[in-house]
């Protein structure tokens, strides 16, 4: 994590990096670069208990599966349910170094990063910046590349508050009047090459829950079973309560046929 005393002078330099297009052809030349690199969360966990440390990797893939994308520097908004999750900051532990790693101090603008102390404040945004190391080798390492099997970028880390059905961390592409999601060209100053932003999703609990024991007994049997049936609604799309997360076996938050039969093999693991 860095905080560093440069974040004035970095956010200067960002302010004339993401500066929009003047000309005609400078926005051709954007045009024909965009969408070139996808925002995406592999997150190794979809369960999690209230008081735990969470971590959500961010991955930035490039959309040609032959080619790589080179990144000057990334701007990413996040939303999430302050109620439901806290936002402890950052760890940059992915293969590369970032120049720096910065939550801007944004509170005379949209105000996302307020009440900034280092750390954005916990209202459910807030907006990072990374910065690539332009000095090619053998100087530095170059400018971060989008790989086809995706390079991770930074991973999120939460705290859990609050016991949720399914809570959701998404990217906005924009929010407020002056700020946006970002991937910029490493290729071309100024332009904006990101594709699609991804959401993530975590379930948290205040106990362990064990897929189809909705009693808590440590079984699963046809205590259980009742429970599930008062659990089915019948509706593939009607969001399940956290009585019933036990059943949602497939975490599509519904508790419908496909759970039954997922409950049935349960059963017979027994
Ligand atoms: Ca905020
Ligand atoms: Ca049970
Ligand atoms: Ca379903
Ligand atoms: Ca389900």
């Amino acid at each position: 994590m860095q905080f560093g005393s440069s974040r004035a002078r970095v956010y200067i330099l960002a302010a004339g990096v993401f500066a929009g297009a003047a000309s005609v052809s400078f926005a051709q030349l954007c045009e024909n670069i965009q969408n070139r690199v996808n925002l995406e969360w592999r997150p190794d966990l979809q369960t999690a208990l209230v008081g735990d440390t969470v971590d959500f990797g961010i991955y930035a893939v490039s959309a040609n599966q032959s080619t790589s994308e080179s990144m000057a520097a990334l701007q990413i908004i996040l939303q999430w349910d302050p109620e439901v999750l806290q936002l402890l900051g950052n760890i940059n532990n992915g293969p590369y170094e970032w120049l720096d790693t910065i939550y801007p101090n944004d509170v005379n603008l949209d105000g996302l990063n307020a009440p900034f102390l280092g750390v954005p404040g916990n209202d459910g945004d807030a907006f990072l910046m990374l910065f690539s190391q332009l000095a090619p080798p053998p100087f530095g390492p170059g400018s971060a590349r989008a790989t086809p099997e995706g390079l991770l970028v930074t991973t999120f880390r939460f705290r859990v508050l609050a016991p949720a059905v399914m809570t959701e961390i998404t990217i906005p592409a924009a929010l407020g009047e002056h700020s946006s999601t970002i991937v910029a060209s490493g290729i071309v100053a100024g332009c904006d090459i990101k594709g699609t932003l991804d959401s993530a999703n975590l379930r948290s609990t205040l106990e362990t829950v064990f897929p189809g024991d909705g009693d808590g007994d440590s079984d699963v049997d046809l205590l259980d079973f009742g429970r599930l049936q008062d659990c089915a609604t019948g509706h593939p799309d009607e969001s399940v309560t956290n009585d019933c997360v036990a059943f949602d076996f497939d975490f599509d938050i519904d508790v419908d046929l496909d759970d039954f039969s997922a409950f049935q093999d349960a059963r017979t693991a027994e």
